[in-house]
């Protein structure tokens, strides 16, 4: 039987020509060397509410087994593979509709955070067997990528057999050439990783019980 992965991601934002998260994801549109899976690319408005809309009326229509959005976080060296999702909007600056909320839930009411049902642990290794630098994180900030990983977790949270999670991903090489000593990863990486993070998450559905936590 053939399950649907979609994989989200976002427009330009703050300025940016791009965003390396679409660029990478683009290209995985009609990828079909996965037998029995389909995969679909969604991208997404860097706006908060607006962007939530979309992934779950994408949600509804393709009704897919996994799902991972991906977003940029200018400045992260690595893959990140985000593991808590908070309930809070805090937006360091305007999102593309120009609004900044500050210290608001993202759902009023709900629990303070969710935790990503993707096994980042087995992805991370993974992704590392496969020479690409990726790591846990425990922050996806508190911006619209944070707002959408927790409204998205939210929905799902009573249909634990959709794995979903969030994974940011670093500057390409042409915007960190703006940002003097940035890292950045090449979009044929970032698309990659995402190939390899898709296999691992249909393959392993446990999260190893690896020590790589954090520390500070
Ligand atoms: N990154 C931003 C929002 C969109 C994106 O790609 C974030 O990390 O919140």
């Amino acid at each position: 039987m053939s399950q649907t992965v979609l994989l989200a991601a976002f427009e330009p934002f703050n300025g940016e020509a791009l965003n390396p998260s679409w660029e990478a994801i683009k290209t995985l549109q009609g990828y079909t060397a996965i037998p029995g899976l389909r995969i679909a690319c969604q991208p997404l408005p860097c706006v908060f509410e607006r962007a939530l809309q979309v992934l779950e009326h994408a949600l509804a229509a393709l009704r897919p087994s996994v799902v991972i959005v991906v977003g940029q976080a200018g400045g992260r060296p690595d893959i990140t593979l985000e593991r808590v999702a908070i309930n809070l909007d805090d937006a360091p600056m305007v999102d593309n509709a120009g609004q900044q909320p500050i210290d608001t839930p993202v759902i009023d009411g709900a629990p303070a955070a969710y935790f990503t049902t993707l096994p980042v642990k087995a992805i991370a290794q993974a992704l590392h067997e496969n020479g690409i630098p990726a790591s846990l994180s425990y922050s996806a900030g508190s911006y619209v990528c944070n707002h959408v990983f927790y409204g998205l977790m939210h929905v799902l949270r009573h249909r634990p057999r959709v794995r979903a999670g969030f994974v940011h991903v670093p500057y390409t090489p042409a915007q960190a050439a703006y940002y003097p000593g940035a890292p950045s990863m090449a979009t044929t990486q970032v698309a990659d990783a995402m190939v390899i993070t898709v296999k691992a998450a249909l393959d392993d559905l446990q999260h190893l019980p690896l020590p790589t936590g954090a520390s500070h």
